[in-house]
């Protein structure tokens, strides 16, 4: 992740990071030649070279957010990566969105075929739990949640529906598919990441701020996406643009045009931005936290809230 727009803080975060994710991930996984040879070596596509690491960064970000050393959240950022990867993988499937290009190269299932593609993101996604654990039961639990019918799988199957279905199109529809499909997995990222911090039981003082962060980033961060679709080249996305209006989704600017979706995306990640403070001061309540370990993880979530929005990959 490199040349991040904003204050530099969250770029330094992950080039400070990053190494070691991607060293939590080879752990987690299987190596690529162990039996199932060709399962695991589809595993390892998906996953490497990888994408901008978003999500494992805001767990070790969840962590330090909440009093924690970032290090502690390894094993369950990788985790969360490994299940956002998944979502990838069975998203460009030709059932689901039928893509052709993900992360600047052929869809896992162009390369491995549907059946091991399909294959490759079950084991993915159960592979995550295993790693989730090592952040407790709580976190576990979390990320089921988030991922499962009420969270990332239900926004996905709604988004589906939309497509063959023009008439019923509306803000408040939008809202509830990106609030489940791509908001519950960036707030459960931060959510694990806090229990990684203390390895038991975390108030609800520092989980409701940050999960009422995360679901305005995670807003922010679909809207932003729903635009990029129309601006962005496939080299800057890695990924097909105008996918989505192939496709005739239901998306944001679709609903109230470009120049308004960015407006609502940055008064997100305003209101994100605004909640750095109670969610660092309520850390500091909580537990003994040296004062410049929460400065910093204040200015990172401000930091954050911002690139979710000028990002543009
Ligand atoms: C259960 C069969 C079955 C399928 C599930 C859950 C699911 C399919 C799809 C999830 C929905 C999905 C793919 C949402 C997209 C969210 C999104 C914005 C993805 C792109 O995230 P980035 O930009 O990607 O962080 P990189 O590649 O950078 O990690």
């Amino acid at each position: 992740m490199s040349a991040l727009p904003g204050s530099g803080a969250f770029a330094a975060f992950c080039g400070q990071w990053n190494g070691a994710v991607d060293q939590a991930l080879r752990e987690l996984l299987p190596s690529p030649d162990t039996a199932p040879q060709r399962l695991h070596e589809a595993m390892h596509y998906a996953l490497f070279p990888g994408g901008k690491r978003l999500r494992p960064m805001l767990v070790l970000l969840g962590c330090q957010a909440a009093g924690g050393d970032p290090g502690r959240a390894l094993r369950a950022a990788a985790a969360l990566e490994c299940l956002h990867t998944y979502s990838l993988v069975h998203d460009d499937l030709p059932c689901m969105d039928d893509d052709d290009l993900r992360r600047g190269r052929p869809t896992c299932h162009k390369v491995y075929g549907d059946a091991l593609a399909l294959l490759a993101g079950d084991a993915l996604l159960t592979l995550a739990f295993e790693g989730a654990a090592s952040a407790g039961a709580d976190a576990t639990a979390e990320l089921a949640r988030a991922a499962g019918s009420l969270g990332m799988v239900g926004g996905q199957v709604e988004d589906l529906a939309s497509e063959g279905d023009p008439q019923r199109h509306s803000l408040e529809r939008v809202r509830w598919i990106h609030t489940r499909k791509t908001g519950a997995l960036i707030t459960a990222a931060l959510l694990v990441g806090a229990h990684a911090a203390a390895g038991g039981a975390v108030p609800a003082a520092v989980l409701e701020p940050l999960r009422a962060y995360g679901d305005r980033v995670g807003l922010a961060f679909q809207i932003a996406d729903d635009c990029l679709d129309l601006t962005g080249t496939a080299a800057e996305l890695g990924k097909n643009p105008l996918a989505d209006v192939a496709l005739g989704k239901l998306t944001w600017p679709a609903m109230v045009g470009l120049d308004q979706s960015l407006a609502t995306a940055r008064d997100l990640a305003a209101e994100a931005s605004a909640l750095a403070v109670p969610i660092t001061a309520a850390a500091a309540g909580w537990r003994q936290v040296p004062a410049p370990a929460l400065d910093a993880a204040r200015l990172l979530l401000q930091d954050v809230a911002l690139y979710a929005v000028a990002r543009r990959n």
